[in-house]
C-alpha cells in the first residue's frame, strides 16, 4: 500500500515537472540606436555615449528557450554613425543580418533562442572597439524551456563589465588598451559606497537566499576573474548553460565578449564583495557590494530591479 501511494506521488510529481515547460512564443524586441550623454560615475560625469535606447548598458533582453525573436534595430535619425545589432543568443548570417545601418534607417530580422543561457548582444559596426567601448552592449537571458532546469532563484542581479575610456573619441587609446576605468553596469564603482561615498545603490539579498547573478564581459579588451569577497560561488553555469555548472568555485575567468550565470548563498549576514579580481580593474571601478540582511528590501532583485540603474 505505502509503495503505491509512494508511486502514485512520485508520478504525480513527475506530471508536474513536465508540466513546467514553457510553450514557444514569438517575442518582439525593438531597440533604438540613441547618441547621447550618460553618466559614468556616482557624481553624475557625462560622457558622449553611443546607447541602445539611451542606456548603458542596453535595456535588458529576456526570453525563453524556443523562442522566435523578431528583432527590430532603430537608428536614431540624430545618430551621427551607423549602428547595428549582434546578438550572442542568435545563428544568422553576420553579412546580412548583423548589417550596419545609417541614422534614420530600419533593420529586421529573426531568430530563434535555441540554447538557454545568458548571452552578451553589442553593436558590431566599425570600429566595433569603439561602438562597444561608447557603450553599446547589454545582455540577453535566455531561460530554459524546462523551469526546474536550474534550482529556483530567491533574487537575480544582471552585472555587465566593461572598460570605460576618458576621450570616447580616441581609438588610438582604445587600440593601446589606455582604459581609464572599469565599470560595472555602466558607472564606476556603482554599487560599492564603501570606495566611493557618493554610491547610493547595492545588491542585496538575505542570508540563506540562491542570489544568481547574470554576468557579462562587455570587454572590449580585458578579461575578469570575477570573485565574491568572503564569498564562494556555490555554483557556475559558464554561458548559464543549466548543463555546464560547476560548484564552489572561488573565482571564475570571463573573457571579453563571454558571460556566465554565477549564482552566490550567504549562510550569514554581512556583506561580499564581487570584484573583478585583476586588481589593477578592481581598483578602477570594478567593485559591487552585496548586502545580505535578513530585512533586504523584497523588491530588490526581483521583476524589473535585476538591473540597477
Ligand atoms: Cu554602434
Amino acid at each position: 500500500m505505502k509503495y503505491k501511494q509512494l508511486l502514485r506521488g512520485m508520478l504525480a510529481s513527475g506530471f508536474l515537472l513536465m508540466g513546467i515547460q514553457a510553450e514557444a512564443k514569438t517575442v518582439q524586441v525593438t531597440l533604438h540606436a540613441v547618441e547621447t550623454d550618460v553618466a559614468y560615475d556616482n557624481k553624475g560625469s557625462t560622457y558622449r555615449a553611443w546607447t541602445f535606447d539611451g542606456k548603458v548598458p542596453g535595456p535588458v533582453v529576456r526570453v525563453t528557450e524556443g523562442d522566435t525573436v523578431e528583432f527590430t534595430l532603430i537608428n536614431d535619425k540624430n545618430s551621427k554613425n551607423s549602428h547595428s545589432m549582434d546578438f550572442h543568443a542568435a545563428r544568422l548570417d553576420v553579412v546580412e543580418d548583423f548589417e550596419s545601418i545609417k541614422p534614420g534607417e530600419t533593420k529586421k530580422y529573426t531568430f530563434t533562442a535555441d540554447n538557454p543561457g545568458v548571452f552578451f548582444y553589442h553593436c558590431g559596426s566599425d570600429p566595433m572597439i569603439q561602438h562597444i567601448a561608447r557603450g553599446m552592449y547589454g545582455v540577453i537571458i535566455v531561460d530554459p524551456k524546462d523551469a526546474n532546469a536550474l534550482p529556483k532563484a530567491d533574487r537575480e542581479y544582471v552585472l555587465i563589465q566593461a572598460e570605460h575610456y576618458e576621450n570616447p573619441d580616441d581609438k588610438t587609446a582604445m587600440m593601446q588598451n589606455k582604459w581609464s576605468n572599469v565599470v560595472f553596469n555602466g558607472g564606476v564603482f556603482k554599487y560599492d559606497p564603501v570606495h566611493d561615498s557618493e554610491a547610493t545603490s547595492w545588491l542585496q539579498a538575505k542570508p540563506g537566499e540562491r542570489v544568481r547573478i547574470y554576468f557579462v564581459n562587455a570587454g572590449p579588451n580585458e578579461l575578469s576573474s570575477l570573485h565574491p569577497i568572503a564569498g564562494i560561488w556555490d555554483r557556475v553555469y559558464p554561458s548559464g548553460n543549466p548543463k555546464n555548472v560547476q560548484y564552489a568555485l572561488q573565482s571564475y575567468l570571463i573573457g571579453a565578449g563571454d558571460a556566465a550565470t554565477l549564482d552566490l548563498i550567504s549562510p550569514v549576514e554581512g556583506a561580499n564583495a564581487i570584484v573583478d579580481h585583476s586588481m589593477r580593474h578592481a581598483h578602477s571601478g570594478a567593485i559591487a557590494v552585496i548586502m545580505f540582511t535578513n530585512d533586504a528590501d523584497p523588491e530588490a532583485g526581483r521583476g524589473e530591479n535585476i538591473l540597477i540603474r
